[in-house]
């Protein structure tokens, strides 16, 4: 994983051949280097059909989700890791590079209490088998911390470290998001410096989730800490612009963020190639 990539809530969160075809030929026009596709009804895509776009297209993929109530790991390890599977072999089929988001819990799983450690150690015991699982299939795995309104699990760099040295895999990475670590980071570099040598994929996503380089991020602390830790890893704008009313409950995102998707990709967009250059990581 490396380069700039774009969620694929751009254009469709329907991965149907009909959406697959539209978002990659939007991705190729904007000479994105990866898709991130949320992977939210593994069974219900068809892997070859992307598989083959994806190929046809020289385009790189990093699937994404987050799990449903019935198989949240702090509770269901064993389902979780069945629901898993299932993700795993799809996003294989269909040539993704990585599965990652919160691969943890559910997008909205808040008990409303601290993580407790019989929580902790079952999420532990459900993201080490489906690290292992990945890793025979030769895929990365990732673990999205988000903020405190949709997880009490994992909300910083720092938990998802923890996280990450309770199991020890080593495909298993970071994957920081700058909005919710505008929320719950004690400054916008600190997240960065605690995941590290762990963090090998980023959300771009601005502090209302919209158009990059108009809220309150501090792109320029974000950037300078990514090139301070060296950072190899995949670059991948998140803006919510679009959501099915399903979506918009989990995220909290009740009101258009951005006029339309071309203002983001057409002034977000290279707002973030820039900065990106600006620190030398592309
Ligand atoms: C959810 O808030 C989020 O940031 C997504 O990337 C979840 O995978
Ligand atoms: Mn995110």
């Amino acid at each position: 994983m490396e380069g700039f990539g774009v969620h694929t809530s751009m254009w469709t969160m329907k991965w149907d051949r009909e959406g697959a075809e539209r978002a990659v030929k939007a991705a190729v026009d904007y000479k994105m280097d990866f898709l991130e596709i949320a992977l939210l009804d593994a069974p219900a895509v068809d892997a070859e059909h992307t598989r083959k776009l994806l190929e046809k297209n020289d385009m790189r993929a990093v699937c994404s989700l987050g799990l449903p109530q019935a198989v949240w790991p702090s509770h269901n390890p064993v389902g979780a890791i069945e629901h898993m599977k299932v993700v795993f072999d799809t996003a294989k089929a269909m040539g993704a590079e990585a599965v990652s988001g919160v691969t943890y819990g559910g997008i909205g799983e808040c008990s409303g209490m601290p993580p407790t450690e019989a929580e902790l150690s079952s999420v532990a015991r459900s993201l080490e088998t489906c690290a292992a699982y990945a890793k025979s299939l030769g895929l990365l795995f990732g673990i999205e911390p988000v903020n405190r309104y949709e997880t009490h699990l994992i909300n910083t760099g720092w938990q998802a470290r923890d996280m990450i040295e309770r199991i020890g895999s080593d495909n298993i990475f970071i994957h920081l998001d700058t909005y919710h670590m505008n929320i719950e980071e004690k400054g916008a570099a600190n997240g960065i410096l605690d995941a590290r040598e762990h963090l090998r994929y980023i959300h771009l996503s601005e502090s209302d989730r919209g158009t990059p380089g108009e809220g309150c991020c501090d792109w320029d602390e974000v950037f300078g800490a990514l090139a301070a830790i060296g950072f190899k890893g995949g670059l991948a704008m998140e803006s919510f612009i679009n959501m099915p009313p399903e979506m918009s409950r989990g995220l909290s995102v009740w009101r258009p963020v951005a006029p339309d998707f071309q203002t983001v990709m057409d002034k977000g967009l290279p707002f973030l190639r820039n900065k990106a250059a600006q620190y030398r990581l592309v």
